[in-house]
Order: C-alpha cells, then structure tokens, then sequence
C-alpha cells in the first residue's frame, strides 16, 4: 500500500483560516429524491398502519413475514439473548452498564420549590417522559454499546417505556444488540427499520404504540424521516459522521495517538480525525506510524479514504493556539494527550467529550467511561451537549399564591394588562386585589 496523503495545515500560513473552514465544511445531505420516498411512507404507515409497515419491512429487508406480531421480539427472546453470551462478554456489557447508570444517576434533574415572605410558592417539577422511541441501525453500524447509551439515560430518568425497532435484513438478528436490550431494560422490541420503523413510533399503529420522543442514529431516510416527524414528537439530535480531535504536546506514544485517530475513522468513510500539535517532529512521526500501522487493520479500506479524504494534521504555535483552533472546530470528541490536561480545560469551550490525558483513550468513552457517548457533531457542539438524562425528562412551572400575594402582584399584572390592551386579563387579576 502506497504512502498516504494526509492533509498537513500550519497555523502560520497565509490561508490557514480559509484552509480550516474548507476542511470542516460539512453539509448532511438532504437528498429531493429521499425526501419524496419518505414522505411516501410516512404518509402510507399513518394511513394503512400495521400493513404499510409489514409491507416495508417485506420489500427493503428482503423478508416474508405476514403481520407486524412476527417482528416483535418478545421477553423472553431478548433474554435468551443475554444469557446465551459467552461470559466474558456478558460481564463486559454488566460492566459498561453498570458504569453508565451510575454516571447518569448524577445527572437526573429534581423538582424543586421556594416560598416567598407572604406564602406565594414557585416552583419546577420534573415528570419523565411516558413512552420513548430508541432507533438502532442495522448492519455495520448496529452497536450494542449505543443501545446502551441511548436506553439507559431514558431509564434513569424513569421513562415508563421504552420502545426499540431495529431492522434485521434478510433476517439477520445482531445477538448482542438484544442482549444489550435486555440489559438496558427496553420494554418492547421491534425487528422494523428506515423510515416505516420511524413513522410506526411516531404515528403509532395497531401494534406499535405511539411514542413522545424518538433516540438513536440513522441512515439517510431514517435522519430525513425523524426531521419529518418533529413537532408530531421529539427527536434527538441528527448525528453526522463521527470525529475526533486530538492535541497532543508530542509527548506521547505516535502508535497511540495514530490509532486514537483510526478508532473514530474507522467508523466510516466520512469520519474525521484531526491531530494538532506544536511539535513538526512528532506530526511527522504520527504520520509514519499511521503508515505502518494501517495495513494491519481490519478496517483498513474505511479507514484509508476518511484520512485521505477528511482528516488533517495541524502544526500550531503553542498549546493556547492549539485551544483556538480546538474552539473553532467544536469537535466531538477532543483528546488532551498532554501532561497537564487539567490545565487546558478551562480553556476548551466548545466540545462534546473532553479526554484528559495521556490514557484516557476516545474508545473508553464509546463503552465503558460513564459518561453518554451520543454527542454533539460537526460543530453542533458549539450550542448542544451529550445526550443525557435531561432530554427525557420535562420541566413544569408550579405556581401558587397566597391572597396577600395574589393581591399584590395583582396590581402589578393588571398594569401590564392594560399596557398590552387585555381587558379580560387585567380584571381577572384585578378580581384578587383586595379592596380596603
Ligand atoms: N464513537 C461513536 C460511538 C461508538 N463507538 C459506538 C464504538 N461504538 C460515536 O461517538
Ligand atoms: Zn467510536
């Protein structure tokens, strides 16, 4: 295999901004044609329901299955998956879940209240929401690990159910995913995907019921039909292809970091993986081990066209403009390969998941850290976070006042009323205020 050519930028040169902002362009297609057939279908399952479904899921994963009851997994299926494991990978998942229930644990939102000196109570009360929908890819991108993190928030934060559909082409059932359901709690399971599996939990049929708010990663008509269907529920975040970013002082292991940088692109082939560093040395160094390092995977083919195509290696002043340039990209996943990594964090603004050091390698975090692995990509990050405990539960304002409170603010509600020409409001507050 020849040499790869790996984009090399320097902060130095005269179009350094221009050469970034080219690199980072990113647009999730949104394709007429695709729009056109998810409309279709969606159109088609909340109309006919269960059939327009069955007959989907018949024509796009080459099955032939006669009612929607042939592609629930019951209980028991999901357990047999779980207990049928080898035992290192069964504890392995224990483990990860384990790990992430107790990060998320720390993140449930509680209700709280305050009263005021004349007994006027205000307050927000958190509820969970009743019924969730959790997508799962099938095929190369099917993740037991990401069923995790996307069930396990939805449990902590006491979500009643939890409804998952994942397709199954030709039949093929990935053991591990319903292990993975099974472990996370997911209530019923589903063996449907694409648009139809996102139309069923949004529309609900006569046999999938309808949910509040649909999780989890697609392709391109699933992310198209989850845009559709905003407003009719919620949905997550759209995820574009996986990044990662690593600032590296050229102090650590190059094996490491160029593996850092394969584990996020071999994801696929419109992943990127950047690499700053001061030190023109050991970006050289990076370079020959991603060189010899690469034949050796499994992915190699993926892996080669993300770095041909997306990734960069970047040659900074120092580690403050390797922080500016971290900002401007607002990765995903940021590595702080250095020695003192507390150091730079307050620094970082934008960033999905901070790695802190030389050991904390990305790949930790895709599993068995704690914290979610869903995060904010292609620069989203600048204005959104992991998802989390808090995108299942929801906030209510409590309101209450006493007479004396309802007399005094009264006065004041019906002064804004008159300013604002609402009659009605103004005398109903006016009704409160005592007259003495
Ligand atoms: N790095 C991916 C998640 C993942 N990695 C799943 C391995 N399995 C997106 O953050
Ligand atoms: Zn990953």
């Amino acid at each position: 295999m020849s040499d790869l050519s790996i984009t090399r930028l320097d902060s130095q040169q005269d179009d350094f901004a221009a050469e970034l902002d080219r690199l980072l362009a990113w647009e999730s297609v949104s394709d007429g044609k695709v729009n056109q057939i998810v409309d279709e279908i969606l159109g088609r399952v909340k109309a006919e329901g269960d059939a327009a479904v069955v007959e989907y899921t018949n024509r796009f994963d080459r099955l032939q299955v006669e009612s929607m009851a042939e592609l629930e997994m019951s209980q028991e299926r999901l357990h047999n998956a779980l207990d049928n494991l080898p035992a290192e990978q069964r504890q392995a998942l224990e483990t990860a879940a384990e790990r992430v229930r107790g990060y998320h644990e720390r993140q449930k939102g509680e209700s709280w209240q305050y009263s005021e000196a004349d007994g006027t109570m205000l307050g927000q009360k958190v509820t969970p929401m009743d019924r969730v929908g959790l997508y799962v890819p099938g095929g190369k991108a099917s993740y037991p690990s990401s069923v995790l993190m996307n069930a396990m928030p939805a449990k902590v934060a006491g979500v009643a159910e939890i409804i998952m559909v994942v397709p199954t082409p030709d039949g093929e059932v990935n053991e591990l995913v319903l292990a993975a359901a099974a472990l996370a709690g997911v209530d019923r399971v589903f063996c449907v995907g694409g648009a139809q599996a996102v139309a069923a939990l949004a529309y609900g049929t006569e046999t999938v019921p309808k949910v509040d708010k649909i999780v989890g990663p697609g392709n391109i008509f699933v992310a198209t039909a989850k845009r559709a269907v905003f407003g009719a529920v919620g949905i997550d975040m759209i995820a574009g292809p996986s990044e990662i970013l690593v600032v590296c002082d050229g102090k650590t292991d190059p094996d490491w970091i160029a593996m850092d940088l394969f584990s996020q692109a071999e994801h696929d082939e419109d992943a990127q993986s950047i690499l700053v560093s001061p030190d023109a040395d050991f970006i050289s160094a990076v370079e020959a081990s991603i060189n010899k390092l690469l034949p050796t995977m499994e992915r190699k083919s993926i892996i080669d066209v993300s770095l041909r195509e997306r990734a960069a290696l970047i040659k900074v002043k120092d580690m403050d403009e390797a922080m500016e340039v971290t900002n401007r990209i607002a990765p995903e996943h940021l590595e702080l390969s250095v020695e003192d990594p507390e150091s730079l964090v307050p620094k970082v603004r934008h960033a999905g998941a901070i790695f802190m050091g030389r050991y904390t390698a990305e790949a930790l975090g895709d599993y068995c850290a704690g914290p979610n692995h869903v995060l904010p990509t292609s620069g989203t990050a600048r204005f959104s976070s992991p998802l989390g405990v808090y995108d299942f539960q929801k906030r209510s304002s409590l309101i209450m006042f006493s007479a004396e409170g309802a007399s005094e603010m009264g006065k004041v509600a019906s002064v804004l009323a008159r300013g604002e020409s609402l009659t009605a409001h103004a005398r109903s507050a006016e009704y409160r205020i005592k007259k003495d």
